[in-house]
């Protein structure tokens, strides 16, 4: 009906405007809608109502004018003009216009078969961030803008990573292969290029993107620097790795302290040849981007506003350090908290019955390494508040960082064409099980935040199946339109975003090994929606490919919905056999290369 009537007017002066009016409304409106409808013409197929009406409308427009240039050519030449009020030019033009007209949908036709733009990708990666966070549910924490991400993506509540530490986890997400796949399972020592002397032809997630069309770009730490080339693995970037820019004048002492006295001390310590470390914690009152992460997030929006106006879609890689230690942020951040009111780990303990020294190997040994934190014994309370103060000003002083991101894609026009994927690299014990780091297979270092949204995707899901950091390869990959390689070891979660499925994995891997020679150990922990499973056995990493015993050395379970906070290992109890059975028979599933267990 509504086209007809549009035929109808369009035989009267007024019936193109009624045209023109219609065709408006297929453009989305608003202030920025000229500069968002010509990015759509290169992103988005023409929809069939705009084309139609074209064709319609041009047709109808050039037939009523050429019953009216009839009329005009049987008048006697001398009236032409006065009959009509209009001169030779005009009525040239007319003709011309209607042409045009005819030939627009044609155009729009044209539009609507050329490839469409894949969106941009914004891979933000925050370093030792455990799921901290308003939209995880931890009322007490300022983390507005990442729980406004939340509410736009999709959030995995149950999210795990492969290995509770930085160079291993970050190896494995962005090469798609498990630990036992890639051999890194620790920091090296040394920065060398293990990427490409392990694995030279692999093909790593970016790479993948830059493979299909994309800019592809890093700032600071995405991969482990330890862990690959100087230009942070260059094979994977269109856009080589560079410096990021901070606020003029500023240059933080190495650990990315300000303040001025813990800079001269640094510094002559360093002359005397003895160089020690800082402090633990630091809040200047200085800009975001005087330090290292204000910095970077400045730079990151300076590449998307350059990114944003070219004709291929971008992989851009931003890597926040904080939350990780030393607990350093601009004053504003620790402000935002009471730190008398802050909650501390309710449990201290170990677990009744793990085996400690392979499951807490580490001893806090990171933290107790700064400056003003006791090589041994308890964390006194006044420094755990501190402690806890710090690492929510970092996670803060972060989401203020993601931010000025979101805001950037706004401001330039491509929010709704740009996959954000946003994630901790492992989780990180605040003084739980009375351990202050990273480097187990427990629930606080082993959970991560995942946050993805996607254009097309609606928002606001929270995604309670069991998922993996393996899992973000794929997934992008399907949300962009970029070819999933066949090495990839992870599922696309795209069907748990979409509510499609409910479930994707029967249990989430970690690991984490000691030792880099012939002794080593080796645990893995497999995570079912209810208990964790754990197994610790002996092995040689003294060869190129690890060899990994057959005995179980130690085993571990815990049950979620009874023990809450790991306070008791049930693997030895003689009523929980049954239990643990099954679970070495979902291990052994899981791990199939591991020799077979003798009892
Ligand atoms: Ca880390």
């Amino acid at each position: 009906m509504r086209i007809a009537s549009h035929l109808r007017a369009s035989i009267k002066p007024e019936g193109f405007s009624a045209i023109s009016r219609w065709l408006s409304e297929a453009t989305p409106p608003g202030p920025n809608a000229a500069q968002s409808r010509s990015r759509r013409d290169r992103s988005k197929p023409v929809g069939f109502r705009p084309v139609l009406a074209g064709i319609l409308s041009g047709c109808v427009s050039f037939f009523a004018r050429l019953r009216w240039c009839r009329s005009f050519v049987a008048q006697p030449p001398a009236n032409r003009s006065d009959a009509f009020g209009i001169t030779g030019i005009a009525w040239r033009s007319v003709f011309a216009i209607s042409f045009a007209l005819l030939l627009a949908p044609l155009a729009a036709l044209h539009a609507a078969d050329a490839p469409r733009k894949k969106p941009n990708v914004l891979f933000i990666v925050s370093d030792d961030l455990k799921p901290l966070l308003g939209c995880y549910g931890t009322s007490w924490i300022k983390s507005p803008n990442i729980d406004r991400l939340a509410a736009k993506g999709t959030t995995f509540t149950a999210n795990y990573c492969q290995v509770a530490f930085c160079a291993p986890t970050r190896f494995s997400l962005l090469t798609g292969l498990r630990p036992d796949s890639t051999g890194m399972y620790l920091n090296p020592d040394q920065s060398q290029d293990l990427l490409r002397t392990r694995l030279p032809e692999v093909v790593t997630l970016p790479q993948q993107f830059k493979n299909h069309g994309y800019i592809t770009h890093p700032l600071h730490k995405v991969f482990d620097g330890r862990t690959v080339d100087q230009g942070h693995d260059a094979a994977s970037w269109s856009v080589p790795y560079g410096p990021w820019e901070m606020a003029p004048g500023e240059k933080p002492a190495p650990g990315g302290y300000q303040d001025p006295a813990t800079k001269t001390r640094l510094a002559d310590a360093l002359k005397k040849g003895n160089p020690t470390s800082g402090p633990a914690t630091e809040a200047c009152d200085i800009p975001d981007n005087a330090y290292h992460d204000g910095g970077v997030a400045h730079t990151a929006a300076k590449r998307i506003r350059e990114f944003a106006n070219k004709e291929q879609p971008f992989f851009l890689a931003v890597g926040f350090v904080k939350p990780h230690l030393p607990f350093i942020a601009p004053k504003k951040y620790w402000d935002l908290y009471d730190r008398a009111a802050l909650p501390l780990a309710p449990f201290q303990q170990l677990p009744q019955g793990s085996p400690h020294d392979l499951a807490f190997y580490s001893h806090s040994g990171e933290l107790r390494a700064y400056s003003d934190i006791p090589k041994t014994g308890l964390i006194p309370e006044a420094l755990q508040r501190e402690l806890v103060h710090g690492y929510a000003a970092c996670v803060s002083y972060i989401d203020a960082q993601v931010g000025l991101l979101m805001q950037t894609l706004a401001d330039c026009g491509v929010a709704d064409d740009t996959i954000i994927c946003f994630w901790g690299d492992h989780g990180w014990h605040l003084g739980e099980h009375g351990h202050w780091g990273k480097l187990t297979n427990y629930e606080d270092a082993a959970r991560a935040p995942l946050i993805i949204s996607a254009p097309g995707v609606a928002g606001g899901r929270r995604v309670t199946a069991l998922t993996e950091f393996l899992d973000v390869y794929p997934t992008l990959c399907e949300l962009a339109g970029v070819p999933i390689p066949s090495h990839v070891e992870g599922k696309t979660l795209v069907p748990l975003m979409r509510g499609d499925s409910d479930s994707l994995h029967k249990a989430a891997l970690t690991q984490m090994s000691h030792g880099r020679g012939k002794n080593g150990t080796m645990g893995w922990s497999i995570r079912t929606p209810r208990y964790r499973y754990i197994e610790w056995r002996a092995a040689d990493f003294s060869a190129d490919k690890p060899v990994f015993g057959n005995h179980a050395q130690a085993t571990e379970l815990y049950d979620y919905e009874s023990d809450p906070l790991e306070r008791e290992n049930l693997a030895e109890k003689a009523d929980r056999a049954g239990l643990v059975k099954q679970h070495q028979a979902l291990f052994d599933q899981l791990l199939p290369h591991l020799p077979k267990r003798l009892e």
